[in-house]
């Protein structure tokens, strides 16, 4: 007989526990326990809930690495004792929370789901009910007493995405994500519709573990049609930088222009992981497709693929924090790990 789920439901905080304050009238954070009397329905699924919650709860534009650590942290101090977790998050910067997990849960068999609101629970017309309950069930799935989903996921607006595929493209709508270059792992309608096929293999039975250190020494730089010299050369100079995004134009493309050229070849040579993604939200890095690529693809500059920015600012920060030797930093970046990218 298959034994009911045991899931931790972990709150961060976002708009999802959030109510009105009377003086400034800004939304801001209450606590949890008012949060669990706004969803009765809980104590109707077929699943046994326990909760743990930030003795502060925040706004997810406060998020950091070390809140990740702590995040991963009660996720692994409680990993045998659960079958599934819930992290409810402020919206702002889930998609990169979701990426940062995917990285630090290393050889993670089961599921960890992210999810929040764009209206509070209290409100009336609030999405919460429907994100928080059916994030629920989708965690709480096994068969033959195994999880079915295995991986870090995004639910939001009636689908379940991966979650390092995400990004935030609305500020005003319910279905407030979407991933651009891999398809939703299951559709939630009248039905539940479950894209098996997509979701990550187990590819190991190796012991699950955790990864808290990341490098901060990174940065992003977005080209734009005007962008001068002395913005990269004083980028590029920032004391202790280890790593860049650069955010190019469509199939991974910038200006052929010498000095931005000598720039990216000499930040390679002092060390500098330079890592091409594109501003695109879909579509691929194809270094080397047009004449306004191929100069960085011989300079050495790592490919991201169809990453998304999240993801790949993320994956830096992870990779830089396993201090790997440099020479195999390009090719490790350039595999993808959890499912993050297309190879
Ligand atoms: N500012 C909120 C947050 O990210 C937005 C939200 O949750 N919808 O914490």
């Amino acid at each position: 007989m298959q034994s009911k789920a045991k899931i931790l439901l972990v709150y961060t905080g976002g708009t999802i526990g959030m109510s009105k304050d009377f003086e400034t009238g800004a939304l801001k954070a209450f606590d949890f326990g008012q949060l669990l009397q706004h969803i009765p329905e809980l104590k109707l699924l077929d699943c046994e809930i326990e909760s743990v919650s930030f003795e502060t709860p925040i706004d997810s534009s406060n998020v950091d690495p070390e809140i990740w650590g702590k995040l991963a942290s009660i996720i692994e101090s409680n990993y045998l004792k659960y079958d599934g977790f819930i992290v409810l998050h402020g919206s702002d910067t889930m998609a990169y929370t979701a990426s940062a997990l995917s990285f630090m849960l290393e050889n993670l068999a089961k599921p960890v789901i992210l999810t929040g609101s764009q209206l509070p629970i209290g409100d009336l017309r609030t999405d919460a009910k429907e994100n928080l309950i059916t994030a629920i069930q989708l965690a709480s799935l096994k068969e033959n007493n195994t999880s079915v989903i295995q991986e870090v996921c995004l639910y939001f607006g009636y689908k379940l995405y991966r979650g390092n595929r995400t990004i935030k493209v609305s500020a005003e709508l319910f279905s407030a994500f979407t991933s651009p270059n891999f398809p939703c792992l299951v559709e939630s309608g009248v039905n539940l519709k479950w894209n098996k096929h997509l979701f990550l293999p187990l590819e190991n039975q190796a012991e699950f573990k955790v990864q808290c250190s990341f490098d901060t020494n990174v940065t992003i730089i977005k080209l734009f049609p005007g962008i001068c010299e002395k913005v990269i050369t004083a980028i590029l100079s920032i004391p202790g930088l280890k790593g860049v995004i650069i955010e190019t134009y469509g199939s991974g493309n910038a200006t052929t222009a010498d000095w931005f050229i000598q720039l990216i070849q000499t930040a390679i040579k002092k060390g500098i992981h330079v890592v091409n993604v594109t501003q695109c939200s879909g579509g691929s890095v194809n270094m080397g497709q047009y004449e306004t690529s191929h100069e960085m693809k011989a300079a050495g500059v790592i490919s991201g693929s169809d990453i998304t920015t999240e993801a790949a600012i993320t994956k830096l920060m992870y990779l830089l924090g396993k201090n790997m030797p440099s020479k195999d930093f390009k090719t490790v970046f350039e595999t993808s790990l959890r499912g993050e990218m297309t190879e």
